[in-house]
């Protein structure tokens, strides 16, 4: 089939031929190279409005601002559609799906064919990190959904600056395939929200690709986040020497102007947004906290022997319900225009709301299915107005709190890395690794209790290494290798925590406020990475004394302290058997580093 290159688009000849090559696979309607302008972004969301995929919001209240609802079965990651096709399934590991490359581009190749009949093939050229970086990575996704295109407009740079950079072929590209599955026969009437309801979400990771099929919606959809940022470029970073992380990345300002740059892996519902846009308490006089990143950060040894970090993202895809003025004003007034709101509820005015936006509901919404809602009817049917997993996607330039340097082609220096989980007992609120080997356990062993566990009751803990459980691209315990062989490259290492905001009384009560409070925690930290900060040993690493907390504008007795920090032997103990549950189903892999520590753990206690 004969296609439209523009000249002003791209030279490269190896892009137009795939391209091509994949427009005579998928059969598009039309071809639109992407060039990332604002003129173009307004064009596709007047278009996703005449087609019914978003509502402008009222302007006044909400300037710039798109509503969408999606399919009730495309509301999530897909994690059991998710799939590693490395050439043996060794490599792939135990806590990832694997299916045969050959056989999968088979079935891939019957799914897409014809796939976007009716619909426009988007050419969406997108760099992961800032234009022109030597951390930055660039792949381009041809799409036919125009939500995706002006969501990965918020989430990425891409366009005309991109295809240039793709034309001085000094960087490798990475070819990502997404259909929405829903090919339009002709006069045949579009729904507001195409998907299927077979889904694939694939990557190759020797190939460096991904091909995703059936979803519209975020992880699944937006390709440079979880599927190229982390499960590709995880694998990229095996080989070159980097880490490809699930982290937020801040810094913390003192009064006197030392920045200290922190990266912190947290599993999902532990507000991980929240803490990179954390306001300081009031006793904390000229301390801020800038935000460099919420969700990924690649990390790599620098020239000075020390991690440095780039957000490789340009947005924030963030959680909208529990968000508020109160738990996080820097994230509302982030979302206050430019943005856009999926699976969230509409109120009668033209503007959004869900769970926690306020103390008390609106009297009336349209809710994330697109039916009237009343707290009256909320109450009786117990559903929520907004879907729980309802998405804003929003420019992180608008962040008030937005690091001077999050867009530094070098990244920031990292001084710190906190790994965390929700916790209702036995983890203290924190602690410090002994060193880099002890930490990367600290990190291999972490997790979260199910939230849904009654008061007082402790849940099943879930263990998720680094957060990375659903995002590494290869064997969970070849990771831990790497992370202990990053040591070698380093003339400094981060110093390595542990928080847990979550612990729980005896009576289901939380033992600290957390929130701007977690400042006392983040000031301890800073002040240990500069060797400011005294600390007690203990079988599991270094805790901080009273004393070595700031407690100003906060009345937080020692005895509350002391039970937060409690190191329980026993509870210990028990943990440490949690351990092994994973560590047998990664033990042909696991890096001997981690039984020592395992052995060494269980001997302190
Ligand atoms: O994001 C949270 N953080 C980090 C903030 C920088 N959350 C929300 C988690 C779900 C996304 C928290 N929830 C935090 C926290 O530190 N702590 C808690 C638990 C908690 C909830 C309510 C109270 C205290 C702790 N309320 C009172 O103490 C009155
Ligand atoms: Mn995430």
């Amino acid at each position: 089939m004969g296609i439209f290159a523009p000249s002003v688009a791209t030279t490269n000849k190896h892009l137009i031929r795939w391209v091509d090559k994949m427009a005579d696979l998928c059969q598009p309607a039309r071809i639109h190279w992407v060039d990332g302008s604002q003129a173009e972004y307004d064009y596709l969301c007047a278009e996703l409005v005449k087609s019914g995929t978003f509502s402008r919001l009222n302007q006044e209240l909400w300037p710039g601002c798109f509503y969408a609802r999606s399919a009730p079965n495309d509301v999530a990651r897909v994690e059991g559609r998710t799939f590693i096709c490395s050439l043996s399934k060794d490599s792939a590991g135990p806590t990832n799906n694997w299916q045969d490359p050959f056989e999968m581009r088979r079935t891939l190749k019957g799914l897409f064919q014809d796939c976007m009949r009716g619909r426009t093939m988007y050419v969406l050229p997108f760099s992961m990190g800032p234009v022109g970086s030597p951390m930055s990575q660039i792949g381009v996704q041809l799409t036919d959904s125009a939500y995706v295109v002006v969501n990965m407009r918020i989430m990425a740079r891409i366009g005309a600056p991109v295809f240039a950079e793709i034309d001085k072929d000094l960087k490798r590209v990475v070819p990502c395939m997404h259909t929405v599955g829903a090919p339009l026969a002709p006069g045949q009437k579009d729904v507001p929200w195409p998907c299927n309801d077979v889904k694939y979400i694939v990557h190759f990771p020797e190939t460096r690709e991904i091909w995703s099929y059936g979803s519209g919606y975020g992880g699944n959809a937006l390709l440079g986040k979880k599927c190229f940022a982390l499960r590709i470029a995880s694998n990229i970073a095996r080989d070159e020497g980097w880490m490809a992380e699930h982290m937020l990345v801040l810094g913390v300002e003192s009064p006197t102007h030392e920045k200290t740059y922190v990266a912190a892996a947290f599993p999902s519902a532990c507000g991980k947004t929240n803490l990179a846009m954390m306001i300081p308490p009031k006793g904390f006089v000229g301390w801020k906290v800038w935000t460099v990143g919420d969700d990924i950060a690649w990390i790599k040894p620098g020239a000075d022997g020390q991690l440095h970090a780039i957000n490789p993202e340009a947005g924030f895809f963030g959680v909208a319900p529990g968000t508020s003025a109160k738990t996080n004003p820097n994230a509302m007034a982030t979302l206050a225009r430019n943005s856009i709101f999926t699976n969230v509820a509409l109120t009668p005015e033209g503007g959004v709301w869900w769970e926690g936006m306020t103390d008390e509901p609106p009297a009336e919404l349209i809710d994330w299915q697109g039916e009237r809602w009343t707290p009256e009817i909320g109450a009786k049917t117990g559903k929520p107005a907004a879907h729980p997993n309802g998405r804003f996607t929003a420019p992180a330039s608008q962040c008030p709190t937005i690091d001077r340097d999050w867009e530094k082609p070098e990244g920031v220096p990292i001084s710190a890395i906190i790994f965390g989980g929700r916790r209702a007992s036995t983890m203290p609120l924190v602690y410090q690794a002994f060193n880099w080997s002890s930490g990367v356990y600290v990190g291999a062993t972490m997790g979260s209790e199910t939230t849904a566990a009654a008061a007082g009751e402790t849940g099943k803990v879930r263990r998720d290494p680094m957060a990375m459980l659903p995002f590494c691209g290869y064997h969970m315990g070849d990771y831990f290798r790497h992370w202990l062989r990053m040591q070698r490259n380093l003339a400094a290492t981060p110093r390595i925590f542990h928080v847990n905001w979550f612990r729980k009384d005896e009576n289901g009560k939380f033992l600290w406020p957390g929130y701007a409070e977690n400042m006392r925690v983040l000031k301890w930290i800073v002040d240990r990475v500069h060797g400011r900060a005294l600390a007690r040993e203990t079988p599991i690493g270094w805790t901080p004394h009273f004393e070595d907390i700031n407690w100003k504008g906060l009345t937080f007795p020692q005895a509350a302290f002391d039970k937060l920090q409690e190191v329980d032997r026993t509870a210990w103990r028990k943990e440490v058997m949690g351990h092994e549950e994973l560590f047998l189903a990664l033990h042909d892999h696991l890096p001997p580093e981690m039984i020592y520590e395992r052995e060494l753990l269980i001997c302190r206690l």
